[in-house]
């Protein structure tokens, strides 16, 4: 590749000889640390807490390990996501948060795709309920319920492995 007098790209012969410019990533994949409860899955770790805290608190406590509250961006991650509630037999906190009203939701991560995943009349605003549970249903796990941010409630942080980074 060369330059035109407009700095434009051009192209040219393979065989001339160029000065040229080299690109390494320094940011090292990020091993899932299994023997502290992180699995491996989409190129993310992920952690199921034993803990029952606040929203807030539980996005702290993912902040504290370089990753945040699970956010859902495919169908794919949330068919995982149900099988792993289904067999906590428990609910637990996403990281999608209410910024302003029920067609207002953020990821804590800053990620997300738009996918959603409501259950039946969700989202619904009802007593300062701005923060998403994903919750256990002995026949459907799976669906999201907004619910108050005070409640204790187990939850998943999420961190990508770094292993698909191009850049
Ligand atoms: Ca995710």
């Amino acid at each position: 590749m060369g330059y035109n007098q407009n700095w434009y790209w051009i192209d040219e012969d393979c065989g001339s000889r160029k000065g040229y410019v080299c690109h390494r990533t320094l940011t090292q994949p990020v091993h899932c640390d299994e023997s502290n409860g992180w699995t491996e899955q989409f190129q993310n770790c992920y952690y199921t807490s034993t803990k029952w805290m606040t929203f807030d608190d539980a996005q702290e406590y993912c902040t504290r390990y370089d990753s945040n509250l699970m956010d859902v961006v495919d169908e794919e991650e949330q068919m995982f996501l149900s099988e792993l509630v289904q067999e906590a037999r428990g609910s637990f906190w996403i990281g999608y948060k209410s910024v302003g009203g029920p067609d207002d939701f953020k990821w804590t991560s800053g990620h997300g795709t738009g996918y959603e995943h409501w259950g039946t009349n969700e989202p619904s605003m009802d007593s300062d309920e701005e923060c998403t549970q994903v919750i256990y249903q002995s026949t459907s796990s799976g669906n999201w319920s907004t619910s108050d941010c005070f409640w204790r409630r187990k939850f998943i942080c999420e961190k990508p492995t770094g292993k698909t980074a191009i850049a």
